[in-house]
């Protein structure tokens, strides 16, 4: 295909892609019968299932507006090329982790990708009160390989100064997260919504406290000024498909060079957030063994990727940071641990501030998560949010002197239950 930018359709899709080879040799010549369907529930794309008499494939095209808001918020196409790119790095460095590319069309801004099924998105299957054995080891092997090998403590500099050149034209992205994560939310921006009027006090409670407006800024900036590694920064449980035995990251399209502990801190609040919001989806049932999943996978994801990074640590620094030459070589192991432990504590510190602003701009901003949205009783969604709200506040401002996942987990459990407030 090519020529100018359109956008595909229900209709349009099998006429025009009739004769794409990454895709006839995958699902079949037969264009005229292939079944296409629109699926795309995300904020900003068009995402279609293309089915022929072969198989199935994914196409997944870029629009020049957000979708979620409509054409009066344009957004540039060549996210789709950053979004093709990180897929590529991330399925070097962390094999098997993302959808197989078939094809990727810059001019048309379309990826075609491996159709994901029985995959879920992660999201809804933690709604449902699923417990899915293999997530905390695939995705804390996932953050580790991605984030410690596109940082300098893996690779070649000058391949990693050029790829810093080639993902840091991802400004429009980035200037969402930017806005619609570290500040609109502690402010009466314009496009905010919350439960109301059950949430209002405490809305303004938080745009009042100064000492969470200082720190959110802080973490923006580490966000803007970082450039430590090749995020796929917007690793979220939407972004996710599992099965009982599968874990895929998709959508990388907020893709750029950025601090390690941003990827994790988003994760591990959308875990945080599903546990605060199990308590709203309990009319099937008491979700009390969900909540004591979630906390498990809180702690293995953790500590798995802090284990991996430790692995990639020992066995993989051939970056220019912290060279063995000045370590290992010199039979000063204890060094390079030393240097490993402040990096990890550093990561540790963000990640929790990373993650109560991940929390807040899920209540408080645009985009919302489907955890707390699906909770049809508004003062039962509300009880969720002001408690996950309070928590988040905590680890954003306290974040230094939270010293363990044990003790982060002690005070969500308590905080839920409405032990403590
Ligand atoms: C206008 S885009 C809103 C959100 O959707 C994406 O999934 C990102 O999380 C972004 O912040
Ligand atoms: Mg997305």
């Amino acid at each position: 295909m090519s020529g100018p930018f359109e956008a595909l359709s229900v209709e349009t899709l099998a006429a025009r892609l009739g004769r794409t080879a990454a895709l006839t040799s995958r699902i079949g010549e037969n264009a005229s019968a292939w079944k296409v369907r629109e699926v795309g529930d995300g904020n900003l794309n068009l995402v279609f299932i293309v089915e022929g008499e072969k198989g199935a494939a994914v196409v997944k095209q870029a629009l020049p507006y957000v979708r979620l808001v409509g054409d009066s918020w344009p957004l540039p196409l060549k996210r789709s090329f950053f979004e093709y790119h990180a897929l590529t790095r991330q399925q070097a460095r962390a094999p098997g982790s993302v959808p197989e590319i078939y094809h990727f069309d810059e001019g048309q801004a379309l990826i075609v990708m491996e159709y994901l099924s029985p995959h879920v998105i992660l999201r809804k299957a933690l709604i449902e009160g699923r417990q899915l054995p293999n997530i905390a080891t695939d995705i804390g092997l996932f953050m580790a390989r991605t984030l410690f090998r596109g940082s300098d403590l893996s690779m070649p500099t000058k391949e990693r100064k050029a790829d810093l050149a080639l993902f840091a034209d991802n400004v429009e992205l980035c200037d969402i997260t930017e806005n619609l994560v570290f500040s609109d939310p502690y402010f009466d921006a314009k496009m905010n919504r919350h439960t109301s009027p059950q949430l209002d006090g405490l809305v303004a409670e938080l745009r009042a406290d100064r000492d969470l407006k200082v720190e959110a800024q802080r973490m923006k900036h580490l966000f803007a000024a970082n450039a430590e590694t090749l995020l796929h920064g917007d690793l979220h449980s939407g972004s996710i498909m599992v099965t009982e035995a599968e874990t895929r990251m998709i959508d990388p399209e907020f893709a750029f060079y950025g601090p390690m502990a941003f990827d994790v801190g988003m994760l591990l609040a959308n875990f945080w957030m599903a546990f605060f919001s199990q308590r709203g989806h309990e009319h099937d049932g008491d979700r009390a063994t969900t909540r004591v999943y979630l906390i498990d996978v809180i702690v293995d994801t953790w500590s798995i990727f802090r284990k991996e990074f430790s692995h990639l640590w020992r066995t993989e620094r051939t970056g220019i940071l912290y060279q063995k030459s000045l370590f290992e070589d010199q039979g000063d192991q204890l060094g390079a641990e030393q240097a490993l432990e402040q990096m990890l504590h550093s990561i540790w510190t963000d990640m929790l501030g990373f993650a109560g602003i991940e929390i807040h701009r899920r209540i408080l901003g645009l985009a919302h998560n489907a955890d707390f949205e699906t909770i049809a009783d508004q003062d039962l969604r509300a009880n969720c949010e002001a408690k996950v709200l309070k928590f988040g506040r905590q680890l954003v401002v306290n974040r230094r002197q939270i010293h363990s996942i044990e003790e982060v987990n002690a005070l969500a459990i308590l905080m839920e239950k409405g032990t403590i407030s």
